[in-house]
């Protein structure tokens, strides 16, 4: 469906005119450098371009009073004193008598992303603007901000295109005020923010950024404020704020549009920020969100100050949304203390409005009495974590080896129906220790399957489908992840999904990392070898996957991931489809779905357009976890968290 990028060369016609030491980072280069790299990584012309509008009066009223608006507009026509002047009566700020224009071009340019995204033009897109929006305010001009583009987009969204819950993700490092007063009474848009706030001493000071600021009267629940308080937040503090605090609620809230205030001054790099996270980072944020509001995703440049950071971070935003996989994430997966501190806080004072916060509540037993029962390595394998993963250049994004081709599966132009086979000779040798394996089909299955996984561990294949006959689903895929492990693969992830057991001389080595999700029981058996319950509704199915699955795979950091689909898996497609789209942020796409044979044609479409980088359809207003889901998932945590430090999140404290 494409991925639009709008921009106005314009907008780099606003400069600081006068000495000031805290506006000359916000600077024309920050649109060339972003634009230029664009450009170098051939992303650009990957894109639908459109040349911004300016919004028009109108559309400015619908967030700023009119007053106001003339204000700026006159300040066209000043003089460099009295520019400096009306400046000085607003925080962060630096009139140029450019300044309306381009401020104009910046809020239109947000309008043009969203009626391009919402009349079905494109999937989703980004806009490159200045200046930035989210400080702004109904009356007022502030920290660089002069029209808040991402409040007007999502005003407009409502008037304009009768949307009813639009969410708006403020990544950028400074707290969004502006956007929090707009919309605080306002249950249609979900605002969170993340920023750095170091228990208020940072800019701009206020208590209102503060986890405890909620939202008020019928908006009470729809600000969601995430305060870090330490500076050096990184690629697992981010990854864990979206896991385990924006994405419970953000499902629950089931919106039709995301918004992104894309600031990447939270950055590696950044002056502003003072952060740890790298560019890649921004590609699973943005991959996290685009499992939301089928897809549906406006990005809008805020901040952003060192212009390589800004660059890099740019292009891995637009690459992901264009469908590209997201590059594996580099160091160690482990939250600090205090981004859990914060996360904690944050949850403990939405818990009240949510439903899906308030699962530990009731705080459940351990399912199984008795001293721990991990008995794997006392500690992640940090040794194993450091070594380089596969580099992936793929030429083929997916391919799809099932062995009874459905002329009814319909594939995406791109998506390539495999023909080739391993040698059979070679196929027989993997197939000798199973005798399920023994029978035609089986070993023609096996032949594809082996021809594919080894397209993926070269390096022509990202991603994958194969089929398992029904009777050798177990023995088909303990022959993948031997063959997997063997030809190159560091660290695998096997998610299998019903009546699967782990090959049983499968090493405990740090190697592989097995989850079985299915009817039995929670059961951690060492920290390689997990199984729990397939909760029956989708509340408990995202806190499965947003709560164990996805801190599990994060923390151990795959460079091969295998979905298996057995016997009496019990997944509904949609289920599946997003389980897949969010294992691809794992180990830079390279997943692999093993297919029962009989499967439907659509189980096979969707996942094969999901892993190739499509939407997955939204799931719709969900249900809560059960009790039963609930404490399965506890019990694993408990048990886990201490090697798997993606897992944690604080203990609860119920509000008064
Ligand atoms: C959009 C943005 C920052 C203002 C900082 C003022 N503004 N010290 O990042
Ligand atoms: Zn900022």
């Amino acid at each position: 469906m494409g991925t639009a990028l709008v921009y106005h060369e314009d907008m780099t016609a606003t400069r600081l005119l006068w000495d000031d030491p805290e506006c000359e980072i916000e600077r024309p280069e920050r649109l060339t450098a972003a634009l230029d790299r664009l450009r170098q990584r051939g992303l650009e012309q990957r894109c639908l371009l459109l040349s911004a509008r300016e919004a028009s009066e109108e559309e400015l009223g619908l967030v700023h009073s009119p007053e106001y608006v003339s204000l700026v507009r006159e300040t066209q026509v000043l003089g460099k004193e009295e520019l400096q002047a009306l400046s000085g009566q607003f925080d962060a700020i630096c009139f140029h008598p450019s300044t309306f224009h381009c401020a104009r071009l910046a809020a239109g340019a947000g309008l043009q992303l969203v009626d391009a995204v919402l009349t079905g033009a494109v999937q989703n897109g980004l806009a490159l603007v200045r200046p930035p929006g989210h400080h702004s305010q109904r009356a007022a001009a502030n920290g660089f901000c002069v029209f808040n583009n991402v409040a007007i987009a999502a005003a407009h969204a409502k008037q304009k295109h009768g949307l009813h819950r639009i969410l708006v993700v403020d990544w950028d490092v400074h707290h969004g005020q502006g956007i929090q007063y707009l919309f605080e009474d306002d249950p249609s848009i979900l605002y969170f923010s993340w920023h750095r706030y170091e228990h208020g001493r940072f800019w701009p000071f206020l208590r209102e950024s503060d986890a405890d600021a909620v939202g008020r009267g019928q908006g009470l629940g729809f600000t969601v404020n995430l305060p870090w308080n330490q500076v050096g937040m990184g690629n697992a503090d981010y990854v864990a704020a979206f896991l385990h605090l924006l994405l419970p609620l953000a499902f629950e809230f089931d919106p039709e549009l995301v918004l992104v205030s894309a600031g990447f001054d939270s950055a590696i790099g950044d002056p502003e920020g003072q952060m740890q996270a790298t560019p890649e980072c921004f590609a699973h944020l943005t991959q996290l969100l685009q499992v939301l509001a089928g897809g549906r995703v406006c990005a809008v440049l805020e901040g952003g100050y060192h212009l390589e950071s800004l660059a890099e971070s740019v292009c891995m935003t637009v690459q992901t949304l264009l469908g590209d996989p997201a590059p594996p994430l580099s160091g160690s997966m482990v939250p600090c203390q205090s981004a859990l501190e914060s996360i904690q806080s944050a949850r403990a004072a939405q818990a009240p409005h949510w439903k899906s916060l308030q699962l530990q509540e009731e705080r459940p037993p351990p399912l199984l009495p008795g001293g721990p029962v991990c008995k794997g390595a006392a500690s992640a394998p940090s040794s194993l974590l450091d070594q380089p993963c596969l580099c992936p250049a793929p030429s083929v994004r997916t391919a799809v080896a099932l062995t009874a081709p459905d002329i009814t599966l319909v594939l995406p132009p791109d998506v390539i129906q495999q023909e080739g086979s391993a040698l059979r000779e070679e196929t027989e040798a993997w197939a000798r220790p199973h005798e399920s394996l023994a029978r035609e089909e089986a070993l023609a299955a096996l032949g594809k399957l082996l021809y594919l996984l080894d397209g993926m561990l070269d390096g022509q294949v990202n991603s994958g489908i194969a089929a398992t006959p029904a009777s050798a689903a177990a023995a088909t895929l303990d022959v993948a992840i031997r063959r997997g492990l063997s030809h190159g693969a560091q660290r695998l992830l096997c998610v299998a999904l019903g009546q699967l057991d782990r090959p049983p001389d499968l090493a405990h080595d740090g190697r592989s990392l097995w989850l079985n999700i299915r009817g039995k029981e929670a059961a951690a058996l060492s920290m390689f070898h997990v199984s729990t319950p397939l909760p029956a509704m989708t509340g408990g199915f995202l806190s499965c996957i947003l709560g164990l699955v996805l801190p599990l795979a994060y923390s151990f950091q795959p460079d091969l991931v295998l979905v298996a689909l057995g016997p009496g898996h019990g997944l509904q497609g949609r289920h599946a489809a997003l389980l897949a789209a969010m294992l691809r942020g794992l180990a830079g796409g390279r997943v692999l779905a093993l297919l029962e044979e009989d499967s439907t044609p659509q189980l096979a479409g969707i996942l094969a357009r999901v892993l190739n980088g499509e939407a997955p359809p939204s799931l719709g207003a969900s249900s809560v976890a059960s009790p039963e889901d609930v404490r399965a998932l506890m019990y694993l945590r408990g048990q886990l968290e201490p090697q798997w430090k993606m897992l944690q999140v604080g203990a609860f404290t119920p509000q008064k």
